[in-house]
């Protein structure tokens, strides 16, 4: 049931109308420019869709400028879904339509188990890492010690751990993995110790590859297939002699407007794994 094997399905949410207003670390240097930024959310949306069966598209929201990040609204584990109470309060609200999303797609061939955190848990679901029975949860301004806490309790079979976020918005803002045994991470100080911890809780069958651009570190795996971020040419030339390795193909998508938000390639979809 690893999501970086074949996929069940997905759920992706439309770029809002209202997205100019999503939250944004930095002043970005150049304005947000929407219709690129639409057209790439689009090119996104259009790859999930070629690589995964399933796709769900919830409706968007024009009130949530962030509900395209639908990555953080929710856990994903097997047929586990944890909705998520997001850190940042004007955004709380997005996890309900997806809530609602995964209730109606429930069946009896596809039998989800949806939890709820509660309060005063937050997370974000950037700053969750999966690989294979280990789930790290990011601690960051937006992710909190409660929230591991009741993860614990509502995946008792998991291994879950805590990982102080030294740099980033979401530990998944300068981490992530192209398998369940390989990290990939940005070649910067500030992450090593994040990575290391990750390595040595996972054990000696585990690597790690670097990447020197922080924004590159964040792919997504859609079976065979290595999503990453164009633009970042020493980035791309390490992920391509990866993804050769594994016998992956790569799409590389620019995601230059989504970044402007703190967007990376995992935010943009909630992906649920075959088992
Ligand atoms: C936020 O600040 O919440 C959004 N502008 C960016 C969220 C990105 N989420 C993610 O990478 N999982």
């Amino acid at each position: 049931m690893s999501i970086y094997g074949p996929l069940h399905s997905a759920l992706v949410r439309p770029l809002p109308r209202s997205f100019l207003s999503a939250l944004k670390k930095h002043k970005p240097e150049t304005p947000i420019d929407w219709d690129l930024a639409h057209a790439q959310h689009e090119a996104y949306t259009k790859a999930v869709q070629a690589h995964v069966a399933n796709v769900t598209v919830v409706p968007v929201d024009e009130n949530h400028p962030d509900c395209c990040f639908i990555e953080d609204t929710a856990i994903v584990s097997g047929r586990d879904i944890v909705i998520s109470r997001i850190g940042a309060e004007s955004r709380r609200d997005e996890s309900g339509a997806v809530a609602n999303v995964f209730e109606s797609l429930r069946s009896s061939d596809f039998a989800l188990t949806i939890h709820r955190l509660f309060a005063p848990a937050t997370l974000d679901g950037g700053d969750v890492l999966q690989m294979g029975e280990h789930i790290f949860v990011g601690l960051s301004e937006r992710s909190n010690k409660a929230a591991v806490d009741q993860l614990k309790d509502l995946l008792p079979t998991r291994k879950i751990t805590a990982v102080p976020v030294a740099d980033g918005l979401h530990l998944k803002s300068v981490l992530s993995a192209l398998s369940d045994s390989v990290l990939l991470a940005a070649d910067l100080p500030p992450v090593y110790a994040m990575a290391s911890q990750i390595l040595e809780t996972l054990g000696s069958s585990a690597r790690c590859v670097y990447v020197p651009d922080a924004i590159a570190a964040n792919v997504l795996r859609l079976d065979r297939v290595l999503v990453i971020q164009a633009g970042y040419p020493k980035s791309e030339s390490i992920l391509r002699k990866e993804a050769e390795r594994e016998g992956l193909d790569v799409i590389a998508l620019n995601m230059s407007e989504l970044t402007k938000a703190d967007g990376a390639l995992t935010c943009c979809s909630l992906l649920v794994p075959q088992i």
